[in-house]
């Protein structure tokens, strides 16, 4: 499909969590998430010890992986301690259940077609549709206008949309991370209790065709010395040659901040394709291939991208949700407490 879309069908299917979703209890749901937004309004960051400035014990992964990978069965702490250090990301094989994440395709099909305002074909569509459109009261105060609709229109025109804009939503995949220890993994690695953000955990299925000139820091607009680590969980085949666009990775340790570029960068926080191509970065550009339920750890000073490419012919669905050290956190970037 030359676009990227994968339109939502109308008819019945089976489907594990859209049933669960449609089971929740909306009302307290939303409560729950204007409490965990209110919990930060008052709070001011300090700048903590970050989890990069500890100096932390090597492992050795084995040979020929260009970025370090583990499976979830023999993952330990120092794995992601050890390849942050050296690589500044990790990949955590089968971290997720493959059926579930293949279940949130389909959530994530309809959290684009609840936010694309036209009528909703089924039953199904138009109840997640009603979520979509149930963000807590809470977020429009904290991102007045026109902020909130920039940030709604940004995700809309690339093919992306936030988690907190559905509480259930929201609500059901902290369920989900606590049942699979991520919880105490980000804690052990931030070295302090972890919060999220309500403007970086998206929902994401990328627009066809790639930009080109998407390469990114994402300190540069987040801030450097936060303490931050984002988990990006895969939900189908992407990524290499697979047809579906994974991510473009320069797999290095970086601490800080490159600039933009001449030219041709999209924003004034990306890097220009050319920029990169000139870079004197000792490591090559990979595109890992990913299975969903696998996922990619890394910080705010990874150099990444959509990969780019003009071959895709499938969707690529993921979730993307950055943690911050509870005192140590990007204010700008809409904390919650978990
Ligand atoms: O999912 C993508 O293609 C982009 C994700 C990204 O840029 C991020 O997680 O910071």
């Amino acid at each position: 499909m030359a676009t990227g879309e994968s339109p939502v069908k109308a008819g019945s299917y089976q489907n594990s969590v859209v049933d669960e979703l449609l089971q929740r209890d909306p009302g307290k749901d939303l409560s729950r998430i204007n409490q965990r937004l209110l919990d930060y309004v008052n709070r001011e960051p300090v700048s903590a010890l970050r989890a990069i400035d500890i100096k932390v014990p090597q492992v050795t992964f084995p040979e020929g992986q260009d970025v370090p990978e583990i499976n979830a069965t023999e993952f330990e702490i120092n794995h992601l301690r050890s390849a942050m250090a050296s690589h500044g990301c990790l990949i955590i094989r089968g971290l997720f259940n493959r059926r579930t994440m293949a279940d949130f395709c389909r959530v994530i099909d309809l959290a684009m077609e609840a936010t694309n305002g036209k009528p909703k074909q089924d039953e199904h569509a138009a109840h997640i549709s009603e979520m979509f459109s149930n963000p807590p009261s809470k977020f429009s105060s904290l991102l007045p206008e026109p902020s909130l609709s920039y940030a709604r229109k940004f995700h809309r025109d690339g093919g992306s949309a936030m988690c907190v804009e559905s509480a259930s939503i929201s609500e059901h995949l902290l369920e989900l991370y606590a049942s699979v220890g991520i919880k105490k993994i980000v804690a052990d690695y931030l070295g302090e209790a972890p919060c999220l953000s309500a403007l970086k955990w998206v929902l994401r299925r990328p627009t066809l065709p790639i930009n080109r000139d998407g390469w990114h820091q994402d300190g540069a607009f987040m801030g450097q010395g936060i303490n931050s680590l984002n988990m990006w969980i895969a939900a189908n085949h992407c990524g290499g040659k697979s047809g579906a666009p994974g991510m473009d990775l320069l797999p290095q340790r970086l601490t800080e901040i490159l600039g933009a570029g001449e030219g041709e960068a999209v924003f004034d926080w990306s890097v220009s394709d050319h920029a990169m191509k000139t870079s004197q970065s000792k490591h090559a550009v990979i595109a890992p291939v990913f299975e969903a339920g696998d996922a990619l750890f890394f910080d705010h000073f990874l150099l990444h991208r959509t990969q780019y490419g003009n071959d895709f012919i499938r969707p690529r669905y993921a979730i993307e949700t950055w943690f911050f050290g509870e005192k140590n956190f990007p204010r700008n970037q809409v904390p919650l407490s978990w």
